[in-house]
């Protein structure tokens, strides 16, 4: 707390996170039971490895891991992406990085709020893919503005949690019972409704016209779709998965399997079929809906603006030379080429630091009983370490894979249209942050802290 006694918006957000979690056990059992397992994994690997235990512990993450996760939600307007603007900010999230799924046949486009300074990551990473339906892209005219209508007639926040919200943007801050209300009232917005706004006809117009589309107009709120653990050894998750009854999908997106981690590996299980009652069904009557799945990454160094297009470039090239989408079918030649593909780029933290590929921390080791005349002399002296600076974003083909391996059959290869940040800035009420600026802020930091205790001059 501080010192007007409101409580930091970096407690707020660990609150948030865990009352979320367990919302979600409540709500979606096999999340326990992924929890489970990636905890079981997560252990072996820090006693089989203790250089990556002490790593982790130099950089903090070994302290957040248990409470790292990430959310997925939906919204379908303008107001309700500015609202939820507002709310993050309570928690100190702010809109990070801006992605595209329309190229990829998912008709929205996307940001993740998270917390951006280091110390605040430390104390809770809680971050929330939002993704935004892009309704111009609904191609029947009669359909689309029947999506807008009951669109414009829900709200997706109690009262209560807009007074705490306009308090806070008017006080600076809320104090503790207050926090607790507006965890408690701000968790309402993502709970999961067994009810549907519409009729199962409406809901089946909406749904042959795109799957997302009837998961987001056809309720009441943008329900959490899925809640994301971070393991630190995602091939042992995948492989463990059928051994505890999850179903995983085909292929692990993003990079394969490496020495040195980089930026960002997930797997997910498929959506689960869960009964709803829709507007006008009897007692007893039921259809079904499927939107929440679960997932499970890995994080590893996030890449400079050089290393980001090496990565981009090796992917293209293994989706080229696969030729099709990673499916069932072609997974073990897909990891094949995946791996071949990507020999081409570093593996060990020196090369990628040297080739400037990847963003570090830097640590002074001991004060120095000698003076140095550069940190690359204090690097190799000893006195000065570096650890990965771990992704904290989202990759946009890979999110694409996601949102798909849910979509079923029906998905469509790519929409015609253009990506379109401008409007999605506009629909937020403010610009995303550039994520590249985040992590080379961070990296600077920790260098000019090294440089003052060396009394190195930078
Ligand atoms: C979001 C899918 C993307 C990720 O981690 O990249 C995603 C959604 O299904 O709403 O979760
Ligand atoms: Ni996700």
């Amino acid at each position: 707390m501080n010192a007007v006694g409101f409580v930091s918006s970096d407690t707020l957000r660990a609150n948030f996170s865990r009352a979320m979690s367990d919302m979600y056990k409540a709500e979606v059992p096999l999340y326990g039971t992924l929890m489970e397992l990636v905890a079981d994994t997560n252990q072996q690997v820090m006693a089989q490895s203790p250089e990556i235990a002490s790593s982790l512990a130099q950089t903090g993450e070994l302290q957040r891991l248990d409470m790292e996760r990430h959310g997925a939600i939906r919204v379908g307007t303008a107001e309700e992406l500015a609202t939820l603007r507002r709310l993050f900010a309570v928690m100190g999230m702010e809109p990070v990085g801006y992605y595209d799924l329309s190229s990829a046949g998912v008709p929205v486009h996307s940001t993740a709020f998270r917390a951006v300074h280091e110390a605040s990551l430390q104390v809770s990473p809680f971050r929330v893919f939002t993704s935004l339906l892009r309704l111009e892209l609904i191609e029947d005219p009669a359909l689309r503005d029947f999506a807008s209508s009951v669109l414009a007639k829900r709200n997706i926040f109690t009262p209560r949690a807009l007074e705490l919200i306009e308090q806070h943007e008017r006080d600076g801050g809320l104090n503790p019972q207050h926090a607790d209300e507006f965890v408690q009232q701000a968790l309402e917005t993502f709970r999961w409704h067994h009810t549907a706004t519409v009729t199962l006809e409406e809901y089946q117009q909406l749904n042959a016209q795109h799957r997302l589309i009837a998961d987001v107009v056809a309720f009441r709120g943008p329900h959490i779709n899925h809640l994301t653990p971070r393991t630190l050894d995602i091939d042992h998750v995948q492989a463990d998965m059928p051994k505890r009854g999850i179903p995983p999908k085909a292929v692990i997106e993003g990079p394969p399997r490496r020495q040195c981690p980089i930026l960002l590996r997930q797997t997910s299980f498929k959506a689960l079929d869960e009964k709803i009652t829709f507007k006008g069904q009897a007692a007893g009557e039921f259809g079904s809906h499927s939107a929440r799945f679960g997932e499970i990454e890995q994080r590893g160094v996030a890449l400079t603006t050089k290393g980001r297009a090496l990565y981009d470039e090796l992917l293209n090239q293994a989706r080229e030379e696969l030729g099709a989408f990673p499916n069932e079918a072609n997974a073990a030649q897909y990891v094949a080429i995946l791996e071949k593909v990507f020999a081409a780029f570093p593996d060990s933290y020196p090369e990628l630091r040297q080739q400037e590929l990847a963003y570090f921390r830097y640590f002074v080791n001991q004060t120095p009983e000698q003076d140095f005349d550069s940190l690359e002399q204090a690097i190799r002296a000893g006195a000065v370490s570096f650890e990965p600076l771990v992704y904290e974003d989202f990759l946009p083909v890979s999110a694409a894979g996601i949102f798909q391996s849910n979509l079923g059959d029906s998905a469509r290869s790519h929409y015609e249209t253009h990506s379109n940040k401008h409007e999605f800035h506009k629909a937020l009420g403010r610009e995303t942050i550039d994520e590249l600026k985040l992590y080379a802020d961070t990296q600077q930091r920790s260098l000019q802290e090294c440089a003052r205790v060396l009394r190195l001059s930078l």
